[in-house]
């Protein structure tokens, strides 16, 4: 891949992974900015909002330039969504469990394309960042990842300029970024510079050599949509409980609404159904049960979530498999 603009100043020449979110930064339903983590693979580019522009082209009836002024002049929306890290793509079968659920304000795709006519041979939306370097050894011109078609067609998907009702920071990608709700957070491109309709999925390391999931059966497919999962917020790993009635809570999400939560205090040997509310946007869905312990000792605590495609947790070996605490009650 060729690069298509010229390369921007860079706040940080090399890649950042500030992924330490402990669950106690977990505890309000929205995330502060501050709490957020960043995940840069390459560099962070320094951009000026009034030299900035992107564009939309390929398998449409017109190329689109749009200023961040032009950008400001289609209807706002803010969202609410949890934004997953999909983990480490060297290890994509480990949990990271890096996740927060913030506010996004910006354009909503459908807004953007009402005046641009879509070649119905496009399957795929290719979202392009200005930052470049090295990642896994490979050198990258772009940044680069897909959206099928589909998914921008069921709303949602957004180029945010918000967030948390700020201006994003240029490490959460300012001055504009893509923002995939209910996919995971290597999706939502950062310092967006070209969205292209295309007719397959494009070449490139992030989306070739990194970021597909083995299947059963053979073959891989695109880390995309999230998966079912849940984390306890309360009680914290290792902590010590009295032997009183207490409230066990946590944040339990999926791209599709979370059905039921379940929770062990037996290491899964048997399950309770937690109270769930209901989805709000894309917001992650709180979840909490009682607890009367009946008796002193160690216990493990697990979570495990069920979405609306009846997708559940899986034991071991995933990067949603289910979470567990351990806990002593004393006396
Ligand atoms: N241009 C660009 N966008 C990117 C990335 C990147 O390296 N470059 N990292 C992705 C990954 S892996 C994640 S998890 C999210 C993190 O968003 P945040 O840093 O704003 O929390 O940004 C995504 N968008
Ligand atoms: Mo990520």
């Amino acid at each position: 891949m060729d690069r298509i603009a010229p390369k921007p100043p860079l706040v940080k020449d090399g890649p950042v992974f500030n992924v330490n979110i402990a669950p106690v930064h977990l505890s309000r339903r929205l995330t502060g900015t501050e709490d957020l983590f960043v995940l840069a693979h390459m560099s962070v580019p320094n951009l000026d909002k009034n030299h900035w522009s992107f564009e939309i082209c390929g398998l449409v009836d017109q190329r689109v330039t749009i200023s961040f002024e032009q950008l400001l002049n289609y209807p706002k929306r803010t969202i609410e969504a949890a934004l997953q890290c999909a983990g480490n793509p060297f290890e994509p079968s480990k949990p990271a469990r890096q996740v927060a659920n913030v506010k996004w304000g910006g354009v909503d795709l459908r807004d953007l394309f009402a005046g641009v006519r879509i070649d119905p041979a496009a399957s795929h939306l290719w979202a392009y960042g200005l930052d470049y370097g090295e990642f896994g050894g490979a050198q990258a011109s772009h940044y680069r990842k897909d959206v099928p078609v589909t998914r921008i067609g069921a709303g949602d998907v957004m180029i945010a300029y918000e967030l948390n009702g700020e201006p994003l920071s240029s490490e959460h990608g300012f001055p504009a970024r893509l923002v995939v709700p209910g996919f995971y957070g290597t999706n939502s491109v950062k310092w967006l510079c070209r969205l292209e309709l295309a007719a397959s999925r494009p070449e490139g390391i992030f989306t070739t050599q990194f970021y597909n999931d083995p299947i059963e059966g053979g073959g891989t497919k695109p880390v995309w949509a999230i998966e079912p999962e849940s984390m306890f917020v309360s009680p914290v790993p290792d902590s010590k409980m009295r032997l009183q009635a207490s409230e066990i809570w946590g944040w339990a999400w999926s791209s599709s609404p979370i059905k039921l939560v379940e929770v062990s205090f037996d290491g899964g040997r048997t399950w309770r159904d937690a109270q769930t509310e209901s989805r709000q946007e894309h917001s992650w869905q709180k979840f909490s049960i009682d607890w009367s312990p009946r008796e002193p000792g160690e216990y493990e605590l697990r979570c495990r979530a069920t979405d609306d495609e009846g997708r559940i947790q899986p034991v071991i070996e995933a990067r949603n498999s289910i979470y567990s605490v351990n806990v002593v009650v004393e006396r």
